[in-house]
């Protein structure tokens, strides 16, 4: 198999368990990782339970592996602190072991919320100035530019996928928009790991939805091609017949419902 040992943190929360099977031909050892319990590991498996912040949990953590999958952390808006230890501390504590271990390829759940507050009328690249739409999207931000100084200073390649919504199926009209089929998210980590060149990248983890806010142009060298589509779902959202107010921010920028959450300042 191409790897010897492949990291997948996160193992536990919803894209992590479902990612779990389709990366076993990829590595002859698949390490999963998370805070929370994992289950038992199965053949060709390795479970190590393990908090980010913990930086010689970590350290130990990376031992023998040479590909990782970064899915570990907080993945909604939340308060600071929180957010602090496990996707920024989390982060640091990451690229440090991945530098000592002398890991070459990382793949990072990045988000689109890096870049929610660009507006649903805006058309989106990854070399647009980062705008995010809260704590969340800050640490998203810090985890893209902390993996950008680790390739330049040190070589380290990371795909930064800024994943749209990958839930079974869209649970908004916006999400008719950002949706990520598992098969694509599967297919653009496929994609991410085995080019032979990416060296800082940053992409959108979108399926090949009608409507779109992202403009894929600076990651056409991963050679992902989306093959679903959100209007599978088409007519889960119809027109309600009226029109959201001029001031209604969850419909004015791309961050939709993050906007309404407020400072998590704490
Ligand atoms: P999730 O919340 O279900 O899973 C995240 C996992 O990280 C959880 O199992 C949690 O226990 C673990 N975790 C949290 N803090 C940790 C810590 N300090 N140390 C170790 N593990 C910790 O989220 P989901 O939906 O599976 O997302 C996975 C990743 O993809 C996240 O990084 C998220 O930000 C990112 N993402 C997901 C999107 C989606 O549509 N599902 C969209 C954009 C980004
Ligand atoms: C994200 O970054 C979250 O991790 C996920 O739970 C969804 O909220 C997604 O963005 C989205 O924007 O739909």
């Amino acid at each position: 198999k191409p790897f010897k040992r492949i990291l997948l943190t996160g193992a536990a929360g919803g894209l992590g368990r479902q990612l779990r099977d389709h990366i076993k031909p990829w590595a002859d050892i698949v390490r999963l990782s998370d805070l929370a319990e994992i289950g038992p590991a199965g053949e060709g498996e390795e479970v190590v339970q393990c908090d980010l912040a913990d930086k010689a949990a970590v350290l130990a953590l990376m031992e023998g592996v040479d590909a990782v999958l970064h899915f570990g952390g907080i993945s909604v808006e939340a308060p600071f602190d929180a957010i602090m230890q496990a996707n920024i501390l989390g982060m640091a504590n990451l690229y440090e072991a991945i530098h000592k271990c002398g890991v070459k390829r990382v793949v990072f759940a990045s988000s689109n919320h890096t870049m929610g507050f660009y507006k649903t009328t805006d058309l989106v690249d990854a070399e647009m100035p980062p705008r995010p739409d809260g704590m969340y999207g800050i640490s998203k931000v810090f985890g893209e530019s902390l993996s950008r100084y680790y390739f330049d200073r040190f070589g380290i390649e990371t795909v930064c996928l800024r994943i749209g919504s990958c839930f079974p199926k869209p649970g908004s009209a916006r999400m008719m928009i950002t949706y990520l089929s598992l098969a694509d998210l599967v297919e653009s980590l496929r994609c991410s790991l085995f080019a032979a060149r990416v060296g800082h990248t940053i992409a959108f983890g979108v399926s090949d939805n009608k409507a779109k806010w992202w403009d894929d142009r600076h990651s056409r060298h991963l050679g992902f091609v989306a093959k679903d589509s959100s209007t599978q779902f088409e007519g889960m959202f119809p027109f309600s017949g009226t029109y959201a107010p001029d001031d209604d921010l969850a419909i004015t920028y791309q961050g939709g419902p993050f906007l309404l959450t407020g400072p998590k300042y704490n």
